[in-house]
């Protein structure tokens, strides 16, 4: 039981420090902070990872099941502690008690036995039904009706969202580090993982859901209110683990659709910037980053319409051009042990390549 206690005091601090800002992506990469996507994505509000402020159906109904958990193990600790105290406090040593002289002994009573093996039981059959429909309607299998439908993959230290959506040529649209999904619509997601095991947190929206390698699990939400969530990776998976934030907009249908449109739209193609573009072409950048109609690595973030992005390495660093020229310079001084190497381009290599990924919109 008072493991039970220490449990809640500890899920209470944590609850406080993640929702009180103690928390690395809101400082960098508040709404504001950044000036890379403005007109598609106004954003209202941030909405912090905080498991007593939900947005979404599956995240109400774990902090009701939390709420229930806590309120029958707080129940259960005073219940029990009350009684230690009483007898603690009623039998202790009389004044004139002779040392050695015990109370009256009680042995075998049928009806405390039949209590006390009846009631843990109802109580553990409560928590066990109420857990598993909670479990049942989050781990979705199928998608639900009209669902969005996207594949989230987990890489050593970013996130690679699929939209599967049959009106888009192709079928699939790839972005990385930031999900757009539109308010009131539920959002089946189907995770996966590139390496080792990764887990999908955004608590106002659903709960950890694991990324598997060869393995796929499923959740869903619905996104109530508009705003920019925030989320952490939240399985242990290497060096930049705590560098693996969780980025998801919500807005009004016709604001992702507009998204949308420009993820679909083709890759811009700037003839002032073709010094840039060749670089990139020609050094590695090419081998792992996809640019559609430019380069097609699998490796690394899909940089299309980067510019379509508030943050670059997965919410670490805002996307502005200062920023994005010291992280192709050098990504491990902004990510230390991140996967990408500094290909070690002079200043002149250095401006053309990020002058034409400023073009990517
Ligand atoms: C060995 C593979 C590799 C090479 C080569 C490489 N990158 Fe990367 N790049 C990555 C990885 C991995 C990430 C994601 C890092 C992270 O967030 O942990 C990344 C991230 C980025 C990002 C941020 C994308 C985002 O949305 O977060 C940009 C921009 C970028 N790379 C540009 C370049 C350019 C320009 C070059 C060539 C000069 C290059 N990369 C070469 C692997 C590579
Ligand atoms: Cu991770």
């Amino acid at each position: 039981m008072p493991f039970k206690f220490f449990s809640a005091v500890c899920l209470l601090a944590f609850t406080i420090v993640t929702g009180t800002g103690v928390y690395g992506a809101t400082d960098i990469c508040a709404p504001g902070s950044v000036g890379a996507s403005d007109a598609a994505t106004p954003m209202t509000q941030t909405i912090l990872p905080n498991i007593f402020d939900p947005h979404s159906p599956p995240a109400r109904m774990i902090q009701e099941l939390s709420w229930l958990v806590l309120g029958i193990s707080g129940g259960l600790f005073i219940v029990v502690e009350g009684m230690i105290l009483y007898g603690v406090i009623m039998y202790r040593r009389k004044k004139n008690q002779k040392n050695g002289a015990e109370p009256r002994q009680v042995y075998g009573s049928n009806p405390v036995e039949i209590a006390w093996t009846i009631i843990p039981l109802l109580i553990v059959f409560v928590l066990t039904l109420t857990t598993v429909r909670a479990i049942r309607s989050i781990e979705l299998t199928e998608a639900p009706e009209g669902a969005l439908q996207v594949v989230v993959i987990g890489h050593q230290w970013w996130w690679e969202y699929r939209y599967l959506d049959p009106n888009v040529p192709g079928g699939q649209v790839i972005v990385a580090n930031e999900l757009h999904v539109p308010i009131n619509r539920p959002v089946w997601l189907r995770l996966e993982s590139a390496d080792v095991i990764h887990s999908w947190w955004v608590p106002a929206l659903a709960g950890k859901m694991d990324l598997i390698p060869n393995h796929t699990n499923q959740t869903w939400f619905t996104a109530e209110t508009e705003g920019l969530y925030l989320g952490q990776c939240a399985e242990y998976c290497g060096n930049q683990h705590a560098g693996m934030l969780l980025r998801v907009v919500a807005s009004k249908p016709a604001d992702f659709d507009a998204w949308m449109q420009t993820q679909i739209a083709p890759t811009v193609n700037d003839p002032s910037v073709a010094m840039g573009r060749d670089i990139f072409q020609e050094y590695a950048c090419s081998t792992c980053h996809t640019i559609k109609g430019i380069s097609d690595g699998q490796f690394a973030p899909d940089l299309t319409h980067l510019m379509s992005r508030q943050t670059i390495a997965s919410g670490v660093a805002p996307l502005d051009p200062a920023t994005l020229r010291a992280w192709i310079n050098n990504p491990q001084e902004l990510k230390p042990g991140c996967n990408m190497p500094s290909l070690q381009l002079d200043s002149q290599e250095l401006d053309a390549v990020t002058a034409y990924l400023l073009t990517l919109r």
